[in-house]
C-alpha cells in the first residue's frame, strides 16, 4: 500500500466537515437565542472555538474551555496501543506501515438491519470536527482535534432492537502484524463496551481522523471510538466489529483487572485509582500539572446519564 500524503489532497470528508460546521454554528445561534429567551446560559458547543468551516491550522484553535491543542507531533508520537507495545513512546514506530486498507466494520447483534461497512461507507457519514480533551487513566492528557461522526448515526442505520441494552466493540486481531498480541497475558482481541444511552449520546464519536488528516495506525486507524468524559481506555482503536447486546460486555480490562479498570470509567478527580490519585493530570506538552475536571469537563452534557453521581461505582 502506497499512502497518498495527506498534505497533497483535501479528502471529501474534510469538505463535508466544513459544511457541517456551518450548520453547527447556525444551530448554536438558534440554541443560544432560545435559551436566552428562557433566561438560561447556552451550553458551550463541544466542537470548540475554531472558525466555522475550518480545520484548525497546526498550533491554532482551542477546546471550548480555551485550552490549547496538543501538538500533532505529540498526538502521533505518544500513544497507548497495547497491541503494539506497552511503551507509549514506541507505538508509532512499531505501528508504522500497519495495513488498514481494505477494512470492514461488521455491525450486528440485536438489530433489525445488520450491516457490514467498508471504511469508505463510514466516510460517507457527514464528518465533523470535534475538539475533545482525552484523559488517560494513567493521568496524562491531551487536547485533540478529531474528525468523525456521532456513533448514534451508525447505530440508527442498523435499527437496534428494544432488547439491546449495551454496545460491544472489538479491535482487529492480527498477531502477525501486531507484536503485542503475541503477549498471551491479555485476552485479545481488545474489547470495550458502552451502555446504549452512552453510545447514543451526541458526544460519543467514531473518529476517522485528527488534525485534518486521516488517522495514523498508532491512533487507531482507520476508525476508533472517542468517549471524552471517560478514561481513555474506553476509546477503543481500530474497530472491526460492533454488536448490540443485552448484557454488559466483558471488556479486555474487566477480564484482566476489574478492580483497577472497570466498565464505567467516568473521569472523577475525587475517586483515586487504587494505585494513584486522579486529582491532577499531566497535559502532554505542558510543564506542571492541572486539576482533573469532573467528567473531564463534560458534566453539563453527560451528568444526567448517571443517577446518584456520588456513587463510587460510576468511576471504576
Ligand atoms: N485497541 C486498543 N484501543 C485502545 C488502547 C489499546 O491499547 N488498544 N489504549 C487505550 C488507552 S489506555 C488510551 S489512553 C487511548 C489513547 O488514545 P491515543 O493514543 O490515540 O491518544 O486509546 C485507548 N484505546
Ligand atoms: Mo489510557
Amino acid at each position: 500500500m502506497v499512502p497518498i500524503k495527506s498534505s497533497e489532497i483535501t479528502p471529501e470528508h474534510i469538505y463535508l466537515s466544513r459544511r457541517k460546521f456551518l450548520q453547527a454554528a447556525g444551530l448554536l445561534a438558534a440554541n443560544a437565542a432560545l435559551l436566552a429567551a428562557c433566561g438560561r446560559q447556552p451550553v458551550p458547543l463541544s466542537t470548540g472555538t475554531t472558525t466555522p468551516g475550518a480545520v484548525p491550522a497546526l498550533g491554532e484553535g482551542t477546546d471550548e474551555l480555551g485550552n490549547a491543542l496538543t501538538s500533532l507531533e505529540s498526538v502521533l508520537g505518544y500513544a497507548n496501543y497495547y497491541e503494539f507495545t506497552l511503551n507509549p513512546n514506541g507505538v508509532a514506530r512499531l505501528a508504522q506501515g500497519f495495513s488498514t486498507s481494505p477494512w470492514q466494520v461488521a455491525v450486528g447483534g440485536l438489530v433489525n438491519q445488520p450491516k457490514t461497512f467498508d471504511i469508505d461507507d463510514l466516510r460517507k457519514f457527514e464528518q465533523e470536527e470535534r475538539i475533545y480533551r482525552m484523559r488517560c487513566v494513567e493521568a496524562w492528557a491531551m487536547v485533540i482535534p478529531w474528525f468523525g461522526f456521532p456513533l448514534s448515526r451508525l447505530l440508527k442505520e442498523v435499527e437496534p432492537l428494544s432488547t439491546a441494552k449495551y454496545v460491544r466493540f472489538e479491535t482487529i486481531y492480527d498477531p502477525d502484524n501486531m507484536p503485542g498480541q503475541k503477549d498471551r497475558s491479555f485476552p485479545w482481541p481488545y474489547v470495550e463496551g458502552l451502555r446504549l444511552d452512552e453510545a447514543l449520546h451526541d458526544l460519543t464519536l467514531l473518529a476517522t481522523g485528527l488534525y485534518g488528516q486521516d488517522l495514523q495506525p498508532q491512533n487507531g486507524a482507520p476508525v476508533r471510538l472517542v468517549v471524552p468524559w471517560k478514561y481513555g481506555f474506553k476509546s477503543i482503536k481500530s474497530i472491526v466489529k460492533i454488536d448490540l447486546v443485552e448484557e454488559m460486555p466483558q471488556s479486555l480490562w474487566l477480564v484482566t483487572n476489574p478492580r483497577e479498570y472497570g466498565f464505567w470509567a467516568n473521569v472523577n478527580p475525587k475517586v483515586p485509582h487504587p494505585r494513584w490519585s486522579q486529582a491532577t493530570e499531566r497535559r502532554i506538552g505542558e510543564n506542571g500539572r492541572r486539576e482533573t475536571l469532573f467528567l473531564n469537563g463534560y458534566a453539563d452534557e453527560v451528568a444526567s446519564l448517571y443517577p446518584d453521581l456520588d456513587s463510587r461505582d460510576w468511576y471504576y
